[in-house]
């Protein structure tokens, strides 16, 4: 059965008004590309292939260390955040599944996964949260105040690999292969705590959890600069974060999170040294220009975007084999979240069409003859052509909408919500 939450004749008269304009743009698009040898329906063809996880906690307004400013109709649990899952992805087709965060999201995983089904919905990665208390749950009462897996006390570093070890098996009743797990642990002051000793703690209880991966799961690692400890993080930076995944084994991969680096770092460089380490396990998309923003992807630097999946695709069989995870990890304080994540997995999937479009036969002769001012403008070249209608081809050959923001805003969907959803008071600081 399924229940799929916008009218599908919405869908279609919204599609009927833009048909004419997108059908010629279409066209112009595809002999453009026939030019330069390009056949426009195989680069449809692999957008309509990638898709992209979204994050359950990115439904939901998000906030700032100072404020909270809810939206209308904000869904109160798991079941309303899946049903906002499932506008996104019927409206633009790219994102068929769903990250959630444990404890945040805990529920009986039978009937999640009746209602997963039920919205034609599955679950990417897990992520555990130890990086704030749990005074409801019975089984964390000690605090992480002063880190978690690799905290001075045995009893809370054991706690908290307890928890990422509920996590798994909670993954596991609803059909996830993967565990991401993100950290605050650090210190905010020169000699606060010991960073070798500190990090030789960490490796060990993430050697605890990886013990008890499930022989078909994979654990992302997640390495970010600063936040919330401010002076040393324990798991800081690429480099350490390469450096748990081969500690660890061949089921632990880093994770990239575009947000996580600091300010002009070369992402893409990272992401091809990790291909080359064979230890890239995924991204959360996202973009910024100051820190961990958490801003809509691609809404800031999309040229940077851009050129990490430029390097995917140059990796070839390298990634197939890697298959990394595609994740997005936003936060909205000021749009709806719905409109966001469709606007992200939208411009996550224009970085990949434009990717694919770049001659890397062109690419790889200048590189060898030293011309790098051909070399650049042959990126260039792929990355100034508008893709936007090959985006909405491959959104209405899957039953999407050529314009999923406008359809969205068709819908009454929000509207509709917020009668149903009662509103929530705003406050203090939020998180992620
Ligand atoms: C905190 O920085 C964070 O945004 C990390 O990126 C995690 O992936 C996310 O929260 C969810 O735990
Ligand atoms: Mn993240
Ligand atoms: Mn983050």
């Amino acid at each position: 059965m399924t229940d799929m939450p916008i009218d599908p004749s919405v869908i279609e008269s919204d599609n009927a008004e833009r048909s004419t304009g997108f059908e010629a743009d279409f066209a112009a698009l595809g002999e453009q590309l026939e030019r330069c040898g390009v056949a426009i329906d195989t680069i449809v063809k692999a957008v309509r292939d990638f898709t992209v996880a979204v994050p359950s906690w990115g439904v939901g307004t998000g906030g700032t260390r100072f404020a909270r400013f809810p939206g209308p109709g904000e869904p109160r649990g798991i079941m309303e955040k899946l049903d906002d899952c499932a506008v996104i992805h019927q409206l633009g087709r790219s994102t068929p599944s769903v990250s959630l965060h444990i404890p945040w999201d805990r529920t009986d995983p039978a009937a999640l996964k009746d209602k997963a089904q039920s919205l034609k919905l599955s679950f990417d990665a897990m992520n555990s949260n130890t990086f704030q208390d749990h005074p409801d749950d019975p089984k964390q009462p000690l605090s992480y105040k002063f880190g978690s897996l690799s905290h001075a006390d045995e009893a809370v570093r054991r706690q908290a690999v307890e928890h990422n070890l509920d996590v798994i098996e909670f993954g596991q009743a609803i059909g996830s292969t993967a565990i991401t797990v993100w950290i605050g642990d650090g210190s905010n002051f020169p000699g606060q705590v010991d960073l070798l000793r500190s990090f030789e703690r960490y490796l060990e209880s993430a050697k605890a959890i990886y013990g008890a991966l499930p022989e078909d799961w994979r654990i992302f690692t997640e390495h970010k600069m600063y936040e919330p400890a401010f002076y040393s993080t324990i798991v800081q930076d690429w480099g350490t974060n390469l450096l748990i995944a081969q500690e660890l084994g061949p089921k632990a991969y880093c994770l990239v999170d575009l947000g996580h680096h600091a300010p002009n770092v070369n992402i893409e460089q990272i992401v091809s040294r990790l291909i080359f380490a064979r230890k890239l396990g995924g991204f959360h998309f996202n973009d910024s220009k100051y820190g961990d923003d958490d801003l809509d992807t691609g809404s800031i630097d999309p040229f940077r975007l851009f050129l990490v999946f430029n390097e995917l695709i140059e990796a070839g069989e390298a990634l197939e084999r890697l298959d990394p995870a595609h994740m997005i990890d936003q936060s909205h304080n000021v749009t709806d979240p719905i409109e966001s994540l469709i606007r992200s997995a939208d411009e996550i999937r224009r970085a990949y069409a434009q990717a694919l479009l770049v001659d890397r036969v062109a690419l790889r002769e200048y590189q060898d003859a030293n011309d790098p001012m051909m070399a650049s403008e042959c990126l260039k070249q792929a990355f100034r052509t508008d893709v936007t209608s090959i985006l909405a081809k491959a959104r209405i050959m899957d039953g999407g909408a050529i314009d999923p923001i406008a359809a969205y805003r068709a819908s009454g969907y929000r509207k509709k919500v917020a009668i149903e959803r009662p509103e929530v008071k705003g406050g203090g600081g939020g998180i992620v």
